[in-house]
């Protein structure tokens, strides 16, 4: 059974050494950049903030909470030495059977009962919520879950978007196009009514894992929560609009969107999980908060974007990875061996090659791989290079890709208006395409076994070096 709430991660965290706390640091741009910095410190600490300048000793925030791959895997049920493909391995085995997560259950009751705020008293704004960045446009929940129901299916949809906080009772929430948190508004909308909505503001790992994931349309984010969870995630009815809302959570928000037409905020610009400022100010919807509740001393999760960093301190950018290998497993290629993400923009996949072509399928549906959003680079390799070592990936693409004949150019492909390449005049007309590459790096295959050989000790011989001199240098 995983971790029945943030609360039961942190203090695991704090009893194995990850976790550092930090007391009277100013939301106003401090706590983000002690953020980004420990980031990039080698231990890439988990961060609990308290007594924030100006807010009420006890409303905490936490960051860095997955951002080590030790920490993924404990938050996974996984041995915390795994590292690389074998990690995105365990993930992806357990995405493929994501439709099969058990549903919620609903509990009587729950600590997030434990204060409700409504009426004139709501006042998001004693929520400590950061300016993360210099260039932010203000103050941002980033690491929240919005929960919304499909007005037709009734699924209930779980996903990570970033919030803007304008004033006591109103957030404008930035929504890309495509994702079903959009595709749900618009269907409230064109009914003429306002959505309803309920957002957590700290929750548990796999709450947060299950919502930043391409779950299929129908399929609630609760049940993969639940999958990743070992069991299902417990429920309440929200006091405002009767979602069903976590029963453990730190601090639930409820209310409403109205449609763009009657009410927007400008929202932006936000330090994007691209490492720039892409998307820019523009009118956004708002959401209109009517109730609170909350835990008492509530922890409320950050998870600012940031420049990518060694590692995968900035994101766990292997959800997306394992992501994609389900989709290509479920699309029937065989032979993936390993996929892996460095930073932004690009994605390996190494396949033992066993039929002519099969390289190319590979790299054909990741291209159109809903995981490989905002992924420009798509490369292949063999199986005898891990996806994960970047200085093989690039000594597969320098030695075994002959440009002229395996880079082929896809154009138009999925992108989304957070990514920087777009111009202006797309921006405009609502064009979020650019094109995407297909390498193959992989040796032809028709010449494989007579391809030149690669240098290096055979396994017989290095057991043999290493039993008789190893000692010297191990
Ligand atoms: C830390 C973090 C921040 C994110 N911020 C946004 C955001 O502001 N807007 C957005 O559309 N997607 C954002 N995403 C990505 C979505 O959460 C992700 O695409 C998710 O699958 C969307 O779910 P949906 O298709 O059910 O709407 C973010 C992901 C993470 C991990
Ligand atoms: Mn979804």
């Amino acid at each position: 059974m995983g971790f029945k709430d943030l609360r039961e991660f942190i203090e695991l965290m704090d009893y194995l050494g990850e976790l550092r706390r930090i007391d009277e640091a100013d939301w106003d741009l401090e706590i983000g950049a002690i953020t980004e910095v420990a980031s990039s410190s080698p231990r890439c600490p988990m961060l609990l903030f308290d007594k924030i300048k100006g807010h009420k000793p006890g409303f905490r925030v936490v960051t860095n909470l997955l951002h080590t791959e030790r920490r993924l895997a404990i938050a996974l049920g996984e041995s915390p030495d795994l590292r690389g493909v074998q990690l995105v391995r365990k993930w992806k085995d357990g995405m493929v059977k994501l439709t099969g997560g058990p549903p919620p259950v609903q509990v009587k009751d729950g600590p997030i009962r434990e204060n409700l705020i409504t009426g004139d008293d709501v006042n998001i704004l004693e929520l400590p919520s950061p300016k993360w960045h210099e260039l932010d446009g203000g103050k941002y929940f980033a690491g929240s879950v919005t929960i919304m129901r499909d007005p037709d299916e009734g699924w209930l949809n779980l996903g990570i978007y970033r919030l803007q906080v304008q004033d006591k009772s109103t957030l404008s929430l930035y929504i890309e196009p495509g994702k079903h948190g959009k595709l749900i508004l618009q269907k409230y909308w064109g009914k003429g009514i306002h959505c309803p909505v309920a957002i957590s503001l700290g929750h548990s790992p796999a709450l947060f894992m299950a919502s930043t994931l391409f779950v299929p349309g129908n399929t609630s984010e609760y049940n993969v929560a639940g999958l990743i969870n070992g069991g299902p995630i417990e429920v309440l009815p929200g006091e405002l609009t009767g979602l069903l809302v976590p029963a453990t959570a730190e601090v639930v928000l409820e209310g409403e969107v109205p449609p763009p037409e009657t009410e927007s905020f400008e929202e932006g610009p936000f330090g994007e999980a691209t490492g720039y400022y892409a998307s820019g100010a523009r009118a956004e919807p708002v959401v209109k908060i009517k109730s609170i509740m909350h835990r008492t001393d509530p922890i409320i999760h950050g998870a600012p974007p940031m420049r990518p960093l060694p590692g995968m301190a900035h994101f766990p950018v292997n959800f997306r990875c394992a992501g994609l290998w389900s989709d290509l497993e479920k699309c029937g290629i065989p032979g993936i061996v390993g996929v892996w993400q460095d930073g932004f923009g690009m994605m390996v996949i190494s396949l033992k090659q066993k039929y002519a072509g099969h390289a190319k399928q590979a790299a054909l549906i990741a291209a159109g791989s809903r995981s490989a959003y905002i992924i420009r680079w798509i490369v292949i390799v063999d199986e005898d290079i891990d996806p994960y070592n970047i200085m093989e990936v690039t000594w597969a693409i320098g030695t075994r890709c002959d440009p002229e004949r395996d880079i082929e150019v896809i154009k138009e492909g999925y992108s989304g208006p957070i990514d920087p390449l777009l111009t202006p005049e797309q921006r405009i007309r609502n064009d979020v395409t650019t094109a995407k590459v297909l390498i193959n790096a992989c040796r032809p295959l028709y010449r494989r076994e007579k391809f030149a050989p690669v240098v290096a000790v055979s396994p017989e011989l290095r057991a043999k070096v290493i039993e008789k001199w190893g000692s010297l240098w191990e």
